[in-house]
């Protein structure tokens, strides 16, 4: 029995991992999985899955977040820290210092979604009443809460550090969804996801990092750091979360991870779909609320995919830790294939 549960969510694993789970399924990450991943590299070849971290540029392509802003770091008396020649110190130094500072929203540009990011309005008690819900049981107002000391909200539970302290490497399999449906707004539901992959011969296994290639991140970079937002939300490729099948696939595939280059994994509909109360992101319902799945979003596949498709391959070593950064809910990160 769970101390912060009696009703888990239809379709989830609350619970399985133990009372207390904050990784989901990360669990499924064990030395063996690594072991195997570790097999897949035959080339000891690297590539970078990472935008720049400054790229999509603006503020429109996702709301409210905006580019990290770099400055100096300030000593006491205002001085920068910024080519700072210890000279001043002692004639005999000779070491000259930069030293910065970013303001980093941390959900920006290449990024991984801790299981805090996404809950939902659930009665979780029992008592009739839907309330601030996240993975395992995990409360808003309570576990996910301001810091104590004033200072804004913080995640007590399920952080971006908790997923940090895994390691965060496994084997990834890239499925190309821009092959086949090139830069069009298309919603890839169970049928299509099951078509590509059996025709590219892609598997996934316990444990797996599910990668999508779809081309977004590719038309982002093309626009040069000033993006038209109208035309990224109508394009490409991103996954119908409101198709059953498909979740119910994700749910039994043991995928630990499905990452992608557009900006939120799912096509997100931002209209109702009918007056019954529904997620709006459903797909981030399942995976990171019911299923404890963490999700990548906005990260860089395209000469990955290329090497994989000359190679005829699919799968590769995906090592790709967030910042171990206590009480966020979302991390940057610089995902790393090795094939
Ligand atoms: C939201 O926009 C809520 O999330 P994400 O960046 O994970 O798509």
């Amino acid at each position: 029995m769970s101390p912060r549960w009696k009703n888990r969510p239809e379709g989830s694993n609350w619970g399985d991992f133990g009372p207390d789970d904050q990784l989901g399924r990360m669990n499924l990450l064990t030395n063996e999985t690594r072991l195997a991943a570790i097999r897949e590299v035959t080339h000891g070849q690297t590539f970078s899955m990472s935008l720049p971290l400054d790229y999509p540029g603006g503020d429109k392509v996702s709301m409210g977040r905006k580019p990290p802003q770099l400055a100096a770091v300030q000593l006491a008396d205002g001085t920068e820290k910024y080519n700072f020649d210890l000279a001043r110190f002692a004639p005999a130094f000779t070491d000259v210092i930069n030293d910065d500072v970013i303001l980093l929203h941390t959900q920006y540009s290449t990024q991984w979604d801790a299981l805090g990011h996404v809950g939902s309005l659930f009665d979780a008690d029992g008592d009739g009443k839907a309330k601030k819900v996240f993975y395992n049981g995990y409360r808003g107002g309570e576990h996910l809460s301001p810091s104590g000391e004033g200072k804004g909200p913080y995640a007590h539970a399920l952080g971006i550090d908790r997923l940090a302290e895994t390691g965060v490497q496994g084997r990834g399999v890239l499925v190309d969804l821009h092959a086949v449906y090139g830069r069009e707004r298309i919603r890839v539901g169970y049928a299509e996801l099951m078509e590509v992959m059996a025709k590219q011969g892609a598997e996934v296994r316990q444990g797996d990092f599910l990668c999508l290639y779809t081309g977004f991140a590719d038309l982002v970079l093309e626009m040069c750091g000033n993006p038209d937002a109208k035309l990224l939300h109508h394009s490409c490729a991103g996954l119908a979360g409101e198709d059953q099948q498909l979740l119910d696939w994700i749910t039994h595939s043991g995928v630990a991870a499905i990452c992608s280059d557009n900006s939120a994994v799912e096509a997100v509909k931002t209209k109702p779909r009918g007056e019954d109360c529904h997620a709006m992101l459903p797909l981030h319902e399942h995976c990171l609320f019911k299923q404890g799945i963490h999700l990548g979003e906005l990260w860089y596949f395209s000469e990955l995919a290329n090497w994989l498709d000359l190679n005829g391959r699919r799968s590769f070593l995906l090592t790709a830790p967030p910042l171990r950064m206590p009480g966020s809910v979302g991390s940057p990160v610089t995902p790393v294939a090795t094939v």
